[in-house]
């Protein structure tokens, strides 16, 4: 279950560094909810979660005990106080497994990016981009879709190794599907892991994957007032790259009033602005990169200068 938005999971299935896909292992059960099988297709017309001692047999009838947690969402046979019970603990499990993420990154020296948008902002794009130029350390790419490896493809094109992790119905990565597909990269010594999230500008927000930070892709199409109406996702990012900037005049974008919406929510937060079109930015976002990579590792830094 995400805990933001109520979904149910579908099971997670996760390429190897061949490109065939392997379904989530066991031992990553989210929580024990239940799992429906890809291509399953329907969810019993009701949210459908087992937990415990509260597991109960499909009921296709209808709702049970509707409990509603503080979304308002209801889950049949489960009273609210359970609800916020099972968020709790998936939270908690998430936070362990992206605490040991954060561990084997910092063992590695790598330093880790967590890309999150709204879908169709460009993330792929300007991971293609900046995978282009080349670079005199290790770089991995973790790539999150609901369905299909067709980021991971785009990405290997480059010459960059990736790893696709299709979530099924899920909508947003965990730290345990990071973890298994960082174990299916080469070693990334001393280099970048770059995440790209599931296209959503909710759920992500809530998942701590083990990121040194997360990077909000914001496109020009997407409308000023985006970081009002999903100030959680901008409240939780170091950077906002907005992209697309080459379609800013077409648009009649207003760039400082975007500036302006992200920092009522996240004072802190910086700003470039980039076209994975035309590479308009890209050197700027390059030195914001290798300035936080110095903080990460020296050695890698004197290589790449
Ligand atoms: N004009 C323009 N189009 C872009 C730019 N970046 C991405 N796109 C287009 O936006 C669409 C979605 O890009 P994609 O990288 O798949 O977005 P993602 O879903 O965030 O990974 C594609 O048609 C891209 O060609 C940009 O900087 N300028
Ligand atoms: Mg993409």
């Amino acid at each position: 279950m995400c805990t933001v938005c109520g979904c149910s999971d579908g099971k997670a299935s996760i390429e190897d560094a061949h490109g065939h896909h392997h379904d989530h292992g066991d031992g990553h059960e989210h929580g024990g909810h239940h799992h429906h099988d890809r291509g399953h297709g329907h969810d019993h017309g009701h949210y459908h979660h087992h937990g415990g001692a509260h597991d109960h047999a499909p009921d296709e009838a209808g709702l049970l005990d509707c409990g509603a947690n503080p979304a308002g969402q209801k889950i049949a046979g489960m009273s609210s106080d359970r609800i916020i019970q099972v968020e709790r603990d998936i939270l908690d499990k998430n936070n362990r497994l992206a605490a040991d993420n954060r561990a084997r990154f910092a063992a590695d020296g790598v330093l880790a990016f967590n890309l999150v948008s709204s879908p169709g902002a460009g993330k792929t794009s300007l991971l293609v981009r900046a995978l282009s130029e080349k670079a005199s350390f290790a770089i991995g790419v973790i790539e999150g879709d609901q369905q299909t490896s067709n980021d991971a493809e785009r990405i290997r094109a480059t010459g960059v190794p990736a790893i696709q992790v299709n979530t099924g119905k899920g909508c947003h990565l965990d730290a345990a599907m990071v973890g298994e597909a960082y174990d299916r990269l080469p070693w990334l010594n001393g280099g970048l892991l770059f995440i790209e999230n599931v296209g959503n500008l909710v759920c992500p927000a809530a998942f701590d994957l083990g990121e040194a930070c997360k990077i909000v892709v914001f496109s020009t199409t997407e409308g000023e007032d985006k970081p009002l109406k999903y100030p959680d996702m901008f409240a939780a990012s170091s950077l906002m790259l907005i992209n697309k900037i080459d379609l800013a005049p077409v648009l009649d974008f207003d760039l400082a009033k975007t500036i302006d919406y992200a920092r009522r929510v996240n004072p802190k937060i910086e700003v470039l602005t980039v076209s994975a079109r035309t590479g308009e930015g890209f050197a700027t976002f390059f030195a914001w990169i290798r300035k936080r990579m110095a903080a990460t590792t020296p050695a890698a830094m004197t290589a790449a200068e």
